[in-house]
């Protein structure tokens, strides 16, 4: 059964979590919307997300779990409630992004920390946009954190942990088969996409959205955006005070990081109960 949001629900009576005066698009609440999709076998074990196959070939269930890592598994740790908050923040911005016309895996909900995907092929490509200096950009080049960037910058990553996820450019990744030519145009046009309409929801909530990582795959012929959007993956500091809402508060200890991705989706709307 679909809401007018569009939400699959269980009965005609549980509610789609929206009331109906919400600017759309809408984002559905836990309750009265468990997937009766089979959890099958272990497929892939990451370092915060663990992934299952299913009884549909086509569709896996991530399991957004409380672990959290840094600077490529190097620091490691637990924190309550990550899981849950970061499974339902994806979720949200995943909607707000099919809603601006862009292709994700995302297909609904199915516990308060697991999410039912299509199964991608992944490319071993992370695309980063950044419209302030901050991280690895800072150190690579010398420059001071905090910068515009003018035009905002892209960069591609080669996913590989024991490398420390080297910088790549076009030709290489052509060169060494990781994606085809208009796979690569499709990746940086999509992944600036993603960058206007994010950056006007992170402005709308008093937020900078600094830098972000994106991660595609192939389905059925499609470049669809995969893997996760989260406070782990991209910075976010508050407009007035640039205070860090994202990882580097577990990067650099600062504390309360749990609690600062919940601001942050508060700040967005994302329900997280
Ligand atoms: N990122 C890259 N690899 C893993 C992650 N999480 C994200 C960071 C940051 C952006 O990509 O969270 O938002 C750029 O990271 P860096 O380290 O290159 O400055
Ligand atoms: N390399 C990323 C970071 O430093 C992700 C990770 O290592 O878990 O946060």
């Amino acid at each position: 059964m679909r809401c007018p949001h569009g939400i699959v629900r269980a009965t005609d009576e549980a509610g789609c979590g929206f009331a109906d005066n919400r600017p759309s698009p809408v984002y559905p609440g836990v309750a009265g919307m468990i997937e009766s999709m089979q959890r099958g076998e272990q497929l892939y074990s990451g370092k915060a997300k663990t992934v299952y196959v299913t009884d549909d070939a086509d569709k896996l269930i991530l399991h957004f779990r409380n672990d959290t890592s840094a600077f490529d598994g190097e620091k490691v740790a637990q924190l309550d409630r990550k899981g849950m908050v970061n499974n339902k923040f994806n979720a949200f911005i995943m909607q707000q992004l099919e809603h601006a016309g862009i292709k994700t895996h995302f297909e609904s909900l199915r516990s308060e920390s697991e999410s039912v995907v299509k199964r991608l092929e992944m490319l071993p490509i992370e695309c980063v946009v950044r419209n302030i200096a901050a991280g690895s950009i800072c150190k690579r080049y010398g420059v001071e954190e905090g910068i515009d960037l003018n035009p905002p910058t892209f960069e591609f990553f080669l996913k590989d942990d024991a490398r420390h996820d080297p910088l790549i450019n076009d030709y290489h990744i052509r060169a060494f088969g990781w994606a085809t030519e208009p796979e690569v145009a499709e990746m940086k046009h999509t992944t600036f996409r993603v960058n206007e309409v994010l950056t006007d929801l992170f402005a709308n909530g008093g937020m900078l959205l600094v830098d972000f990582k994106l991660e595609f795959g192939r389905y059925r012929g499609e470049l669809l955006l995969g893997d996760e959007f989260t406070p782990d993956g991209c910075r976010v500091w508050d407009e007035k005070t640039r205070e860090k809402l994202d990882k580097d508060r577990f990067r650099r200890d600062l504390g309360g990081v749990v609690e600062a991705y919940e601001q942050v989706a508060a700040r967005l709307g994302v329900p997280l109960d």
